[in-house]
Protein backbone atom coordinates (compact mmCIF):
# COMPACT_ATOMS: atom_id res chain seq x y z
CA UNK A 1 0.00 0.00 0.00
CA UNK A 2 1.25 3.42 -0.86
CA UNK A 3 1.30 6.08 1.95
CA UNK A 4 -2.08 7.44 0.49
CA UNK A 5 -4.07 4.73 1.01
CA UNK A 6 -6.42 4.93 3.39
CA UNK A 7 -9.10 2.18 3.32
CA UNK A 8 -9.50 -1.14 1.72
CA UNK A 9 -10.82 -0.37 -2.02
CA UNK A 10 -7.71 0.47 -3.65
CA UNK A 11 -7.33 4.44 -4.37
CA UNK A 12 -6.17 5.28 -7.67
CA UNK A 13 -4.45 8.35 -6.77
CA UNK A 14 -3.76 9.66 -10.66
CA UNK A 15 -6.95 9.86 -10.87
CA UNK A 16 -6.91 12.28 -8.01
CA UNK A 17 -4.69 14.25 -9.61
CA UNK A 18 -6.69 14.71 -12.65
CA UNK A 19 -10.09 15.74 -10.92
CA UNK A 20 -7.30 18.28 -9.17
CA UNK A 21 -6.34 19.86 -12.11
CA UNK A 22 -9.49 19.55 -13.88
CA UNK A 23 -11.37 21.36 -11.03
CA UNK A 24 -11.80 25.19 -9.99
CA UNK A 25 -11.84 26.61 -6.84
CA UNK A 26 -15.32 26.92 -5.09
CA UNK A 27 -15.29 30.54 -4.13
CA UNK A 28 -12.63 32.67 -6.57
CA UNK A 29 -12.76 29.97 -9.30
CA UNK A 30 -9.36 29.81 -9.80
CA UNK A 31 -7.49 26.40 -11.42
CA UNK A 32 -4.72 24.58 -10.13
CA UNK A 33 -5.78 23.49 -6.92
CA UNK A 34 -2.95 21.39 -4.77
CA UNK A 35 -3.71 18.28 -3.68
CA UNK A 36 -3.63 17.79 -0.41
CA UNK A 37 -5.10 14.39 1.06
CA UNK A 38 -7.17 11.68 -0.73
CA UNK A 39 -9.63 9.56 2.01
CA UNK A 40 -10.44 7.63 -1.38
CA UNK A 41 -14.41 6.95 -1.92
CA UNK A 42 -16.47 7.23 1.55
CA UNK A 43 -19.94 6.44 2.93
CA UNK A 44 -22.00 9.35 3.67
CA UNK A 45 -21.22 10.05 7.11
CA UNK A 46 -24.70 10.83 8.62
CA UNK A 47 -26.27 7.78 6.04
CA UNK A 48 -26.89 5.60 8.67
CA UNK A 49 -28.60 2.62 7.47
CA UNK A 50 -31.55 0.44 8.13
CA UNK A 51 -32.03 -2.99 9.11
CA UNK A 52 -34.16 -4.01 5.89
CA UNK A 53 -30.96 -2.11 3.54
CA UNK A 54 -28.25 -3.62 5.21
CA UNK A 55 -27.92 -6.36 2.12
CA UNK A 56 -27.63 -3.38 -0.21
CA UNK A 57 -24.71 -1.69 -1.61
CA UNK A 58 -24.07 1.42 -0.02
CA UNK A 59 -23.39 4.67 -1.66
CA UNK A 60 -19.33 5.82 -2.02
CA UNK A 61 -18.20 9.00 -3.02
CA UNK A 62 -14.90 10.32 -3.34
CA UNK A 63 -13.01 12.21 -0.48
CA UNK A 64 -10.24 14.45 -1.57
CA UNK A 65 -9.21 17.55 0.27
CA UNK A 66 -7.68 20.50 -1.71
CA UNK A 67 -6.00 23.82 -1.48
CA UNK A 68 -6.53 27.00 -3.21
CA UNK A 69 -3.40 29.16 -4.10
CA UNK A 70 -5.72 31.85 -4.87
CA UNK A 71 -7.72 32.74 -2.51
CA UNK A 72 -6.12 30.00 0.15
CA UNK A 73 -9.86 27.57 0.97
CA UNK A 74 -8.81 24.08 2.08
CA UNK A 75 -12.27 22.51 0.09
CA UNK A 76 -13.23 19.42 -0.90
CA UNK A 77 -13.51 18.29 -4.53
CA UNK A 78 -16.76 16.38 -4.85
CA UNK A 79 -20.70 17.78 -4.10
CA UNK A 80 -22.64 15.11 -2.90
CA UNK A 81 -26.16 16.83 -4.07
CA UNK A 82 -27.79 18.39 -0.60
CA UNK A 83 -31.30 16.77 -0.45
CA UNK A 84 -28.89 13.08 -0.77
CA UNK A 85 -27.21 14.80 2.36
CA UNK A 86 -29.98 16.54 4.23
CA UNK A 87 -33.20 14.76 3.37
CA UNK A 88 -35.56 13.31 5.24
CA UNK A 89 -33.72 11.03 7.44
CA UNK A 90 -31.11 13.33 8.13
CA UNK A 91 -29.96 12.51 12.03
CA UNK A 92 -28.28 14.95 13.55
CA UNK A 93 -30.35 16.85 16.51
CA UNK A 94 -27.81 19.61 18.17
CA UNK A 95 -29.62 19.18 21.50
CA UNK A 96 -28.40 16.02 22.35
CA UNK A 97 -24.79 17.54 23.75
CA UNK A 98 -25.26 19.96 27.55
CA UNK A 99 -22.25 21.65 26.25
CA UNK A 100 -23.19 22.89 23.04
CA UNK A 101 -26.66 23.84 24.64
CA UNK A 102 -24.00 25.85 27.68
CA UNK A 103 -21.99 27.11 24.87
CA UNK A 104 -25.22 28.42 22.30
CA UNK A 105 -27.11 29.96 25.10
CA UNK A 106 -23.61 32.02 26.00
CA UNK A 107 -23.22 33.75 22.99
CA UNK A 108 -27.10 34.00 22.25
CA UNK A 109 -26.57 36.18 24.89
CA UNK A 110 -23.76 37.71 23.99
CA UNK A 111 -25.40 38.59 20.79
CA UNK A 112 -28.53 40.01 22.15
CA UNK A 113 -26.61 42.02 24.48
CA UNK A 114 -24.16 43.39 21.58
CA UNK A 115 -27.47 44.23 19.46
CA UNK A 116 -29.31 45.31 22.23
CA UNK A 117 -32.09 42.94 21.16
CA UNK A 118 -35.95 43.44 22.42
CA UNK A 119 -39.68 42.70 21.53
CA UNK A 120 -39.37 44.25 18.28
CA UNK A 121 -36.27 42.94 16.48
CA UNK A 122 -36.21 39.32 14.66
CA UNK A 123 -33.09 36.74 14.84
CA UNK A 124 -33.21 34.17 11.53
CA UNK A 125 -31.41 31.19 12.25
CA UNK A 126 -29.64 29.71 9.28
CA UNK A 127 -29.96 25.81 10.26
CA UNK A 128 -31.88 26.13 13.21
CA UNK A 129 -31.76 22.78 13.77
CA UNK A 130 -33.80 21.52 16.71
CA UNK A 131 -34.04 24.94 18.30
CA UNK A 132 -31.26 24.21 20.42
CA UNK A 133 -29.90 28.37 19.77
CA UNK A 134 -33.43 29.92 18.52
CA UNK A 135 -35.00 28.60 22.06
CA UNK A 136 -32.62 31.26 23.95
CA UNK A 137 -33.58 33.66 22.24
CA UNK A 138 -37.40 32.64 22.23
CA UNK A 139 -36.97 32.36 26.00
CA UNK A 140 -36.18 36.29 26.43
CA UNK A 141 -38.85 37.32 24.04
CA UNK A 142 -37.24 38.65 21.36
CA UNK A 143 -38.89 37.16 18.05
CA UNK A 144 -37.40 34.20 16.04
CA UNK A 145 -37.28 32.07 12.68
CA UNK A 146 -35.73 29.43 11.88
CA UNK A 147 -34.71 27.68 8.37
CA UNK A 148 -33.39 24.55 8.03
CA UNK A 149 -33.91 21.47 5.29
CA UNK A 150 -34.06 18.01 7.78
CA UNK A 151 -37.33 17.25 8.42
CA UNK A 152 -37.09 15.54 11.83
CA UNK A 153 -34.97 18.27 13.52
CA UNK A 154 -37.82 20.97 12.34
CA UNK A 155 -40.42 19.31 13.96
CA UNK A 156 -38.73 19.16 17.07
CA UNK A 157 -38.32 23.06 17.05
CA UNK A 158 -41.68 23.27 16.06
CA UNK A 159 -43.16 21.15 18.88
CA UNK A 160 -40.99 23.98 21.30
CA UNK A 161 -43.26 26.44 19.77
CA UNK A 162 -39.81 27.95 17.35
CA UNK A 163 -41.37 29.11 14.43
CA UNK A 164 -39.31 27.36 11.58
CA UNK A 165 -39.22 26.96 7.46
CA UNK A 166 -37.90 23.37 6.29
CA UNK A 167 -36.25 24.30 3.25
CA UNK A 168 -32.58 24.96 2.20
CA UNK A 169 -31.77 28.30 2.31
CA UNK A 170 -31.05 29.89 -0.74
CA UNK A 171 -30.69 33.78 -2.20
CA UNK A 172 -34.01 33.14 -3.43
CA UNK A 173 -35.36 32.31 -0.51
CA UNK A 174 -33.61 35.28 1.44
CA UNK A 175 -35.32 37.62 -1.37
CA UNK A 176 -38.73 35.62 -0.19
CA UNK A 177 -38.58 36.29 3.63
CA UNK A 178 -37.52 39.55 3.48
CA UNK A 179 -40.30 40.25 0.89
CA UNK A 180 -42.75 39.30 3.56
CA UNK A 181 -41.50 41.85 5.93
CA UNK A 182 -39.26 40.12 7.96
CA UNK A 183 -35.36 41.00 7.54
CA UNK A 184 -33.41 40.26 10.48
CA UNK A 185 -31.32 42.17 13.06
CA UNK A 186 -29.43 39.27 13.32
CA UNK A 187 -28.70 36.09 11.70
CA UNK A 188 -27.29 33.22 13.06
CA UNK A 189 -25.13 30.39 10.85
CA UNK A 190 -23.53 28.25 12.86
CA UNK A 191 -21.85 25.10 11.30
CA UNK A 192 -23.21 25.74 8.05
CA UNK A 193 -21.19 27.96 5.55
CA UNK A 194 -19.35 24.67 5.09
CA UNK A 195 -22.33 23.18 4.39
CA UNK A 196 -23.77 25.16 1.45
CA UNK A 197 -23.17 23.87 -2.39
CA UNK A 198 -23.14 27.53 -3.71
CA UNK A 199 -21.43 29.64 -1.13
CA UNK A 200 -21.21 32.09 -2.86
CA UNK A 201 -25.18 32.45 -3.43
CA UNK A 202 -25.19 31.39 0.36
CA UNK A 203 -23.49 34.87 1.49
CA UNK A 204 -25.48 36.98 -0.45
CA UNK A 205 -28.84 35.43 0.52
CA UNK A 206 -27.32 36.37 4.08
CA UNK A 207 -26.35 39.75 3.35
CA UNK A 208 -30.03 40.21 1.74
CA UNK A 209 -31.41 38.73 5.04
CA UNK A 210 -29.79 42.06 7.33
CA UNK A 211 -31.42 45.21 8.49
CA UNK A 212 -28.88 47.93 7.96
CA UNK A 213 -26.66 47.83 10.95
CA UNK A 214 -27.71 44.04 11.11
CA UNK A 215 -25.10 41.49 12.09
CA UNK A 216 -24.15 38.19 11.16
CA UNK A 217 -22.63 35.44 13.46
CA UNK A 218 -20.97 32.49 11.78
CA UNK A 219 -19.65 29.85 13.62
CA UNK A 220 -17.74 26.72 11.77
CA UNK A 221 -14.18 24.91 12.79
CA UNK A 222 -10.98 25.96 12.08
CA UNK A 223 -8.90 25.09 9.43
CA UNK A 224 -5.61 25.36 11.46
CA UNK A 225 -7.23 23.01 14.36
CA UNK A 226 -8.65 20.79 12.04
CA UNK A 227 -4.80 20.06 10.94
CA UNK A 228 -3.09 21.13 14.21
CA UNK A 229 -4.64 19.11 16.14
CA UNK A 230 -5.12 15.87 13.64
CA UNK A 231 -9.34 15.92 12.72
CA UNK A 232 -9.19 14.29 9.92
CA UNK A 233 -12.42 12.67 10.29
CA UNK A 234 -14.23 15.77 10.22
CA UNK A 235 -13.45 15.87 6.52
CA UNK A 236 -16.65 14.54 5.26
CA UNK A 237 -19.09 14.86 2.50
CA UNK A 238 -21.14 17.63 4.21
CA UNK A 239 -18.38 20.09 4.85
CA UNK A 240 -17.29 21.24 1.78
CA UNK A 241 -15.32 23.97 2.87
CA UNK A 242 -12.45 24.38 5.69
CA UNK A 243 -11.99 28.13 6.57
CA UNK A 244 -9.30 30.19 7.97
CA UNK A 245 -10.12 33.44 8.66
CA UNK A 246 -8.04 35.01 5.92
CA UNK A 247 -9.99 32.32 3.32
CA UNK A 248 -13.15 33.41 5.00
CA UNK A 249 -12.73 37.14 4.91
CA UNK A 250 -12.46 37.08 0.95
CA UNK A 251 -15.92 35.51 0.89
CA UNK A 252 -17.48 37.89 2.84
CA UNK A 253 -16.17 41.13 1.59
CA UNK A 254 -16.63 39.68 -1.98
CA UNK A 255 -20.48 39.48 -0.73
CA UNK A 256 -20.56 42.91 1.02
CA UNK A 257 -19.76 41.75 4.35
CA UNK A 258 -17.18 43.18 6.47
CA UNK A 259 -15.55 42.15 9.64
CA UNK A 260 -16.45 43.06 13.12
CA UNK A 261 -14.27 40.22 14.86
CA UNK A 262 -13.73 36.88 14.94
CA UNK A 263 -12.91 34.62 18.05
CA UNK A 264 -11.32 31.33 18.46
CA UNK A 265 -13.41 28.78 20.14
CA UNK A 266 -12.75 25.50 21.20
CA UNK A 267 -15.94 23.69 20.23
CA UNK A 268 -15.95 20.85 17.51
CA UNK A 269 -12.47 20.32 18.48
CA UNK A 270 -11.35 24.20 17.75
CA UNK A 271 -13.82 26.87 16.04
CA UNK A 272 -14.22 30.45 14.27
CA UNK A 273 -16.81 33.00 15.41
CA UNK A 274 -16.79 35.49 12.72
CA UNK A 275 -19.14 38.62 13.41
CA UNK A 276 -19.87 40.19 10.57
CA UNK A 277 -22.46 43.43 9.18
CA UNK A 278 -22.74 45.54 5.74
CA UNK A 279 -21.23 48.37 7.55
CA UNK A 280 -19.53 46.98 10.01
CA UNK A 281 -15.76 48.50 11.46
CA UNK A 282 -12.76 46.02 12.28
CA UNK A 283 -11.86 45.62 15.44
CA UNK A 284 -8.28 44.40 16.60
CA UNK A 285 -8.99 41.04 16.62
CA UNK A 286 -9.44 40.93 13.23
CA UNK A 287 -6.04 42.13 11.81
CA UNK A 288 -4.16 40.68 14.96
CA UNK A 289 -6.02 36.96 13.52
CA UNK A 290 -5.51 37.95 10.22
CA UNK A 291 -1.50 38.60 10.26
CA UNK A 292 -0.90 35.85 12.58
CA UNK A 293 -2.66 33.20 9.76
CA UNK A 294 0.14 35.02 7.17
CA UNK A 295 2.75 34.43 9.79
CA UNK A 296 2.35 31.08 10.25
CA UNK A 297 1.55 30.70 6.45
CA UNK A 298 -2.04 29.29 6.63
CA UNK A 299 -2.34 31.07 3.77
CA UNK A 300 0.11 28.95 1.72
CA UNK A 301 -0.29 25.17 0.68
CA UNK A 302 3.36 24.43 2.32
CA UNK A 303 1.34 24.35 6.15
CA UNK A 304 -1.06 22.03 4.73
CA UNK A 305 1.71 18.94 3.05
CA UNK A 306 2.69 16.35 5.14
CA UNK A 307 -0.94 16.49 6.62
CA UNK A 308 -1.60 12.99 4.59
CA UNK A 309 1.45 11.06 5.72
CA UNK A 310 0.63 12.12 9.41
CA UNK A 311 -2.94 11.09 9.06
CA UNK A 312 -1.91 7.51 7.80
CA UNK A 313 0.67 7.38 10.74
CA UNK A 314 -2.15 8.45 12.99
CA UNK A 315 -4.68 5.58 11.59
CA UNK A 316 -2.09 2.81 11.75
CA UNK A 317 -1.09 3.94 15.53
CA UNK A 318 -4.85 3.35 16.45
CA UNK A 319 -5.50 0.53 14.32
CA UNK A 320 -2.23 -1.13 15.81
CA UNK A 321 -3.81 0.08 19.44
CA UNK A 322 -6.83 -1.76 19.06
CA UNK A 323 -5.46 -4.69 17.37
CA UNK A 324 -2.96 -4.97 20.62
CA UNK A 325 -6.23 -5.30 22.81
CA UNK A 326 -8.31 -7.57 20.79
CA UNK A 327 -4.85 -10.44 20.77
CA UNK A 328 -5.09 -10.02 24.73
CA UNK A 329 -8.91 -11.14 24.59
CA UNK A 330 -10.36 -7.53 25.28
CA UNK A 331 -14.09 -6.20 24.23
CA UNK A 332 -14.33 -3.37 22.76
CA UNK A 333 -16.94 -1.08 21.86
CA UNK A 334 -17.43 2.76 20.41
CA UNK A 335 -19.70 5.72 22.13
CA UNK A 336 -21.18 8.38 19.80
CA UNK A 337 -22.26 7.74 15.98
CA UNK A 338 -21.03 11.41 15.75
CA UNK A 339 -20.72 12.12 12.31
CA UNK A 340 -16.76 12.22 12.46
CA UNK A 341 -17.48 8.62 13.70
CA UNK A 342 -18.08 7.42 10.74
CA UNK A 343 -15.32 8.47 8.67
CA UNK A 344 -12.86 7.64 11.80
CA UNK A 345 -13.97 3.67 11.43
CA UNK A 346 -13.61 3.88 7.95
CA UNK A 347 -10.22 5.65 7.35
CA UNK A 348 -8.67 3.22 10.04
CA UNK A 349 -10.75 -0.02 8.92
CA UNK A 350 -12.26 -0.83 11.84
CA UNK A 351 -15.37 -3.10 11.76
CA UNK A 352 -17.52 -6.19 13.68
CA UNK A 353 -14.29 -8.00 14.60
CA UNK A 354 -13.11 -4.75 16.77
CA UNK A 355 -15.96 -3.31 18.25
CA UNK A 356 -19.48 -4.65 19.97
CA UNK A 357 -21.53 -1.48 19.42
CA UNK A 358 -21.55 1.49 18.89
CA UNK A 359 -23.90 3.73 21.94
CA UNK A 360 -25.59 6.74 21.26
CA UNK A 361 -28.03 8.98 23.12
CA UNK A 362 -30.09 10.19 20.11
CA UNK A 363 -32.91 7.71 20.04
CA UNK A 364 -33.38 8.77 16.24
CA UNK A 365 -29.45 7.05 15.69
CA UNK A 366 -30.39 4.10 17.65
CA UNK A 367 -31.47 1.09 15.67
CA UNK A 368 -29.59 2.39 12.91
CA UNK A 369 -26.47 0.55 11.80
CA UNK A 370 -23.03 2.97 10.88
CA UNK A 371 -22.24 3.85 7.42
CA UNK A 372 -19.66 1.77 5.95
CA UNK A 373 -19.17 -0.37 8.60
CA UNK A 374 -22.69 -1.17 9.41
CA UNK A 375 -21.96 -1.65 13.30
CA UNK A 376 -25.37 -1.38 15.47
CA UNK A 377 -25.90 1.88 17.01
CA UNK A 378 -27.30 1.13 20.58
CA UNK A 379 -28.63 3.14 23.48
CA UNK A 380 -25.85 3.85 26.15
CA UNK A 381 -27.81 1.39 28.88
CA UNK A 382 -25.86 -1.29 26.64
CA UNK A 383 -22.84 0.13 28.43
CA UNK A 384 -24.37 -0.94 31.63
CA UNK A 385 -25.90 -3.94 30.34
CA UNK A 386 -23.69 -5.21 27.72
CA UNK A 387 -20.06 -3.82 28.98
CA UNK A 388 -16.88 -3.84 27.44
CA UNK A 389 -13.37 -3.06 28.93
CA UNK A 390 -12.41 -0.37 26.28
CA UNK A 391 -14.80 2.34 24.80
CA UNK A 392 -13.79 3.83 21.53
CA UNK A 393 -14.71 8.07 22.05
CA UNK A 394 -16.34 8.58 18.69
CA UNK A 395 -17.21 12.02 19.50
CA UNK A 396 -13.90 12.84 21.00
CA UNK A 397 -14.41 16.98 20.84
CA UNK A 398 -17.24 16.49 23.54
CA UNK A 399 -14.98 13.52 25.92
CA UNK A 400 -15.29 15.36 28.74
CA UNK A 401 -18.98 15.33 28.82
CA UNK A 402 -19.11 11.99 27.95
CA UNK A 403 -16.94 10.34 30.44
CA UNK A 404 -18.39 12.39 33.03
CA UNK A 405 -22.04 10.67 32.28
CA UNK A 406 -19.33 7.29 32.06
CA UNK A 407 -18.20 7.53 35.59
CA UNK A 408 -19.24 4.36 36.93
CA UNK A 409 -18.19 2.41 33.40
CA UNK A 410 -14.66 3.81 35.13
CA UNK A 411 -14.94 3.06 38.46
CA UNK A 412 -15.93 -0.43 37.47
CA UNK A 413 -11.99 -0.78 35.70
CA UNK A 414 -13.35 0.46 32.19
CA UNK A 415 -10.87 2.35 30.23
CA UNK A 416 -11.56 5.01 27.14
CA UNK A 417 -9.49 4.87 23.85
CA UNK A 418 -9.68 8.86 22.86
CA UNK A 419 -8.20 8.58 18.92
CA UNK A 420 -7.52 12.63 18.50
CA UNK A 421 -5.22 14.06 18.57
CA UNK A 422 -3.26 11.04 19.10
CA UNK A 423 -4.77 7.87 20.45
CA UNK A 424 -4.23 7.67 23.96
CA UNK A 425 -5.37 4.99 26.75
CA UNK A 426 -7.41 7.26 29.76
P1 LIG B 1 -21.09 15.60 17.41
C1 LIG B 1 -21.81 17.73 13.97
O1 LIG B 1 -21.01 16.60 13.61
C2 LIG B 1 -22.92 17.99 12.99
P2 LIG B 1 -20.94 15.26 14.48
C3 LIG B 1 -22.49 18.58 11.69
N1 LIG B 1 -22.11 17.57 10.76
C4 LIG B 1 -21.33 19.50 11.83
O2 LIG B 1 -21.08 20.25 10.93
C5 LIG B 1 -20.37 19.35 12.95
O3 LIG B 1 -21.01 18.87 14.14
C6 LIG B 1 -19.60 20.58 13.25
C7 LIG B 1 -23.89 11.72 20.79
N2 LIG B 1 -23.78 11.97 22.23
O4 LIG B 1 -21.87 16.64 18.10
C8 LIG B 1 -24.76 12.69 20.06
C9 LIG B 1 -24.22 11.00 23.11
O5 LIG B 1 -24.70 9.94 22.70
O6 LIG B 1 -19.67 15.46 17.83
C10 LIG B 1 -24.15 12.65 18.66
O7 LIG B 1 -24.70 11.57 17.93
N3 LIG B 1 -24.10 11.24 24.45
C11 LIG B 1 -23.68 19.34 11.12
O8 LIG B 1 -22.09 14.35 14.15
C12 LIG B 1 -22.67 12.38 18.92
O9 LIG B 1 -22.59 11.81 20.22
C13 LIG B 1 -23.56 12.38 24.94
O10 LIG B 1 -23.47 12.52 26.16
O11 LIG B 1 -19.58 14.67 14.28
C14 LIG B 1 -21.87 13.64 18.91
O12 LIG B 1 -21.78 14.17 17.65
C15 LIG B 1 -23.12 13.36 24.03
C16 LIG B 1 -22.51 14.63 24.53
C17 LIG B 1 -23.23 13.13 22.68
O13 LIG B 1 -21.20 15.88 15.92
ZN1 LIG C 1 -9.99 30.10 -4.37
Amino acid sequence: MSSMDFNCVPVDHSLFEVRCAAASCRVCSARGLDPLLDLGRMPLSDGLRRKEDLDDEEPRFPLELVFCPECSLVQILETVPPDVLFGEEYPYFSSYSDHLLRHSAQSARMLADELALNRESLVIEVASNDGYMLRNFKAWGIPVLGIDPAKGPVEAARQMGIESMCAFFSPELADQVVDSGRAADLVVANNVLAHATDTIGFVRGIRTLLKPGGLVSFEFPYVRDLIDHMEFDTIYHEHLCYFSVTAAECLLRMNGLMLKRVERLSIHGGSLRLVAGPGATPDASVASILAEERQIGLDRVDYYRGFAARVRALADELKGLIDGLMKEGKRIAAYGAAAKGAILINVVGIDHSHLAYVADRNPHKQGRFMPGSRLPIVDPQAIRDDPPEYLLILAWNLRNEIMDQLFLFKEAGGRFIIPIPRPEII
